[in-house]
């Protein structure tokens, strides 16, 4: 099953377009939202074709499962016309002998998480920009921005699959980085 990740869209029906292009390409079975799905937020420039009925469209009218975590940038309002889960502050995913915590990344950081074990691994967003690094045994990771990168990084997604996670840029559909688990 291959899953991918993606996190920051800030309501940029550009970006959320090319996402699903690549969602499509890639062949996915879910989508993993990180959080700050429709709005671009008070310290963000717009971001281009700032639309957020239209992101919501989109991701509404895909066909694969959507799951998602609630970003700082997030309304309650956003849960109703978006429809599949966007509010929990967290989340938990098995993946065989490893435990993944997803969550946005402003309440809990890499720095301060609840406890996991070595092997497992923390994946975030928030910062905009991608992370793919090991500190005391855990995978602490980030698939970058869909539209508003950080620090020179590209606009960028994640894909998972089979113990292989693997960060793509989004405009050109390359694969600029992975790392691979045994399951
Ligand atoms: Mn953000």
């Amino acid at each position: 099953m291959k899953t991918v990740i993606a996190s920051d869209i800030h309501g940029s029906a550009y970006y959320c377009r090319l996402l699903l292009e690549r969602v499509k390409a890639e062949n996915a079975d879910t989508l993993l939202l990180l959080g700050d799905t429709l709005y671009h937020g008070p310290r963000n420039d717009l971001p281009r074709d700032y639309a957020p009925k239209e992101v919501t469209a989109m991701l509404t009218g895909l066909s694969i499962p959507v799951f998602g975590v609630r970003g700082n940038c997030d309304a309650e309002i956003d849960q109703t016309v978006l429809g599949f889960p966007i509010m929990a502050d967290y989340s938990l995913f098995i993946a065989g002998r490893h435990k993944i915590f997803v969550t946005h990344g402003h309440l809990c950081t890499p720095e301060e998480h609840p406890r996991l074990n070595p092997g497992d691994a923390f994946l975030f967003g928030h910062i905009h920009v991608p992370v793919c690094e090991e500190r005391g045994g855990i995978l602490i990771l980030n698939p970058g921005s869909c539209s508003i990168p950080k620090e020179s990084s590209p606009h960028s997604f994640m894909t998972y699959e089979s113990g292989v996670f693997r960060w793509i840029d989004l405009e050109s559909g390359e694969a600029y980085k992975e790392y691979r688990w045994e399951e």
